[in-house]
């Protein structure tokens, strides 16, 4: 089995329009097993480290801005394959594109408010989770898992 982590974040919408229980259960329906959970505001400093990447594109003053507009959730997911199967489960970028099932699709309408992030390969999970979580993670075992995996 490929166990991995990856790392998940319930942005400001998604707080405000009281979808974390509805974002997290799909997780936690999926079989994926939450290892780190932190309720945050997300400073400016951390919001510019973590959307370093678009730093050059038209939109990453409006991302920081709203990341930093609330609080958010972040989480670190464990799971077969969940860097993949996490990023599944949210969907595509711009919500409109996506399809039924897709948490972004479901339950937003507007690229710029897609209610949750998800790393989207395993340097970028590595990094993202040394970032928002650096070793404060919970190693725990779940009951479930003989009934998840084989
Ligand atoms: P993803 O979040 O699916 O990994 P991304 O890394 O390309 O997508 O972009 C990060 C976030 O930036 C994305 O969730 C929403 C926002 N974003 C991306 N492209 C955008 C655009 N063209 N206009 C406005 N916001 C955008
Ligand atoms: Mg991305």
């Amino acid at each position: 089995m490929a166990i991995e982590r990856t790392f998940a974040m319930i942005k400001p919408d998604g707080v405000q329009r009281g979808l974390i229980g509805e974002i997290v259960s799909r997780f936690e329906a999926k079989g994926i097993k939450i290892i780190g959970m932190k309720f945050m505001n997300v400073s400016q400093e951390l919001a510019e480290k973590h959307y370093a990447v678009h730093k050059e594109r038209p939109f990453y003053k409006g991302l920081v801005g709203f990341i930093t507009s609330g609080p958010v959730v972040a989480m670190v997911l464990e799971g077969e394959e969940v860097i993949k199967v996490a990023r599944s489960l949210m969907g595509a970028t711009n919500p409109v594109d996506g399809k039924p099932g897709e948490i972004r699709f479901d339950l937003s309408s507007h690229i710029g408010r897609n209610l949750i992030h998800g790393s989207d390969g395993a340097e970028t999970a590595k990094s993202e989770i040394a970032l928002w979580f650096g070793d404060d993670l919970v190693d725990w075992e779940r009951s479930e898992d003989q009934w998840v995996f084989e």
